[in-house]
C-alpha cells in the first residue's frame, strides 16, 4: 500500500440540509454553463453536479483531414481530466444520499481520479485501487485529492477484485468504473449537451471503448434525445479490444491479457450492457493499432495544442488514420456526412515525457 488516507476527518461533511425539497430535480445546470457550484463554499455538494458543461469546438485541422466538419466534445477540460466525472460524480452523489461512508473505486486511473474528486467534494473518504504500473503522476493526483491509494495486480481486472473485497466493509460502497446504471445515466448528460449545442444530429459520433460505460451512457443519451439513428463509431486499441471480440463472438469474451499501451481501455471483459446496445443502435466497432492511437495523440497535440491519453488517441485515430473515409467508401457510413463529433475523452495518464516514451517504445516494437 502506498500513500495515506488524509480525508477521513471530513467524513459526513455533506449535510442533509443540502437535500432538495421533494419534487426538486438534482439535475441543475448553472447559468454560466457550469453544472456545479463552488461546493466548498456552499457545502451543498450533494445537490449539484460535479461535471461542467464542456465546449463543443469545430476543429479546422481535423475537418481538413476528414473532409467533413469535425466537432470536438472537449471532455479533457472536466475538473477530473476526463468524461468519467459525469457518471462517477452522479453515482457518488446517489450513494452519498443513501448514507455511504467510504467510497472504493478500482480504476485504470481516470475513474479513480473522478471518484476521489467526488469523494472530496462530498466529504467522504475514498480508497482507489489501481494496477501496479500506474503512473506516479496519477498516484500523486489521487493523494492530492485526499484519497488512499492501493496498487495491486497487473491489470484493472485484478484491482477490481481487490476493490470488491474492500467494499464488503460496513458502510463502504464500490464505485464501478463503467458497469452501473447510474454511471450510464451520468454519462448521458454529454449527449444532452450535444443536442443543446448542435440542434441537429451529427452524421456520426466517435468514442473510445474500454469497459463500455461511455458507450452505454452515450447510447442512453442518444435514445433520450431522439438521436438513436446516429451511428456510433466505437474504437478500441488492439490488445484492449474486448468489445470487438465480444461482437465477433456474439457473446462476452474475456481477453487473456491486456497488451495495448492504452491502459485506460484495459478491461478484459466489456460490460454486458455495451454488447446489448449493439441490438438497439447502429454501432460500428473498430480496432486501431497502438501506433495509430499514439500518432493521433501527437498530431492532435500539434493541431489543437491539447494533450490526451492513448485511450483518447484511439478515437482521434478514426480521423487521422483515414478510417472515417474507409467506412464511407465501404458504404458503412453515409457520404457526405452532416458532421462528425469526436468525444475527446481526455485522460490524466500522460505528459510530454510520457508521450516521448510511448513513441520510442512503439518505434522499437
Ligand atoms: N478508463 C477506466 C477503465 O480503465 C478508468 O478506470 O479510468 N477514455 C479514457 C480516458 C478512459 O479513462 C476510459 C476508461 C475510457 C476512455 C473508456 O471508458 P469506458 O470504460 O467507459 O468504456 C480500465
Amino acid at each position: 500500500m502506498i500513500g495515506k488516507n488524509v480525508s477521513s476527518g471530513k467524513a459526513g461533511a455533506a449535510s442533509d440540509m443540502c437535500a432538495p425539497k421533494s419534487g426538486t430535480s438534482w439535475h441543475i445546470v448553472g447559468p454560466l454553463g457550469v453544472a456545479g457550484m463552488d461546493h466548498s463554499r456552499t457545502g451543498c455538494a450533494k445537490a449539484e453536479h460535479f461535471h461542467v458543461v464542456t465546449p463543443l469546438l469545430e476543429s479546422w485541422a481535423l475537418s481538413q483531414v476528414a473532409g467533413v466538419t469535425v466537432f470536438l466534445k472537449c471532455e479533457n477540460v472536466q475538473p477530473a481530466g476526463s468524461f468519467k466525472i459525469r457518471g462517477i460524480g452522479h453515482f457518488c452523489q446517489e450513494v452519498a444520499k443513501k448514507g455511504c461512508r467510504h467510497l472504493v473505486c478500482s480504476s485504470g486511473g481516470n475513474a479513480g481520479i473522478a471518484a476521489a474528486y467526488a469523494a472530496r467534494k462530498l466529504g467522504i473518504p475514498a480508497t482507489i485501487v489501481l494496477p501496479e504500473g500506474t503512473s506516479p503522476q496519477v498516484v500523486k493526483r489521487l493523494q492530492g485529492e485526499g484519497a488512499e491509494v492501493q496498487l495491486t495486480g497487473k491489470v484493472w481486472d485484478e484491482a477490481s477484485l481487490k476493490a470488491q473485497e474492500l467494499a464488503k466493509r460496513d458502510g463502504w460502497v464500490n464505485v464501478h468504473p463503467f458497469d452501473h446504471r447510474l454511471i450510464w445515466e451520468g454519462h448521458a448528460s454529454l449527449v444532452r449537451e450535444l443536442k443543446a449545442a448542435l440542434g441537429t444530429p451529427p452524421g456520426a459520433l466517435v468514442l473510445a471503448v474500454g469497459g463500455g460505460g461511455l458507450l452505454a451512457g452515450v447510447s442512453a443519451g442518444l435514445a433520450e434525445v431522439g438521436w438513436q439513428h446516429v451511428p456510433i463509431i466505437a474504437v478500441e486499441t488492439r490488445g484492449a479490444h474486448c468489445f470487438n471480440a465480444a461482437i465477433k463472438a456474439g457473446r462476452l469474451v474475456t481477453l487473456p491479457e491486456i497488451t495495448s499501451v492504452a491502459k485506460s481501455l484495459g478491461a478484459k471483459t466489456v460490460a454486458a450492457r455495451a454488447l446489448e446496445c449493439t441490438q438497439e443502435l447502429e454501432i460500428i466497432s473498430e480496432v486501431v493499432e497502438d501506433v495509430q492511437a499514439v500518432s493521433a495523440v501527437q498530431r492532435f497535440l500539434d493541431d489543437e495544442r491539447i494533450l490526451v491519453e492513448p485511450a483518447c488517441g484511439a478515437a482521434l485515430a478514426v480521423i487521422y488514420s483515414g478510417l472515417l473515409e474507409r467506412l464511407q467508401a465501404e458504404g458503412r457510413l453515409h457520404s457526405p456526412l452532416a458532421s462528425v463529433v469526436v468525444i475527446v475523452c481526455g485522460g490524466n495518464s500522460i505528459n510530454s515525457g510520457g508521450l516521448q516514451a510511448l513513441k520510442a517504445q512503439l518505434s522499437q516494437s
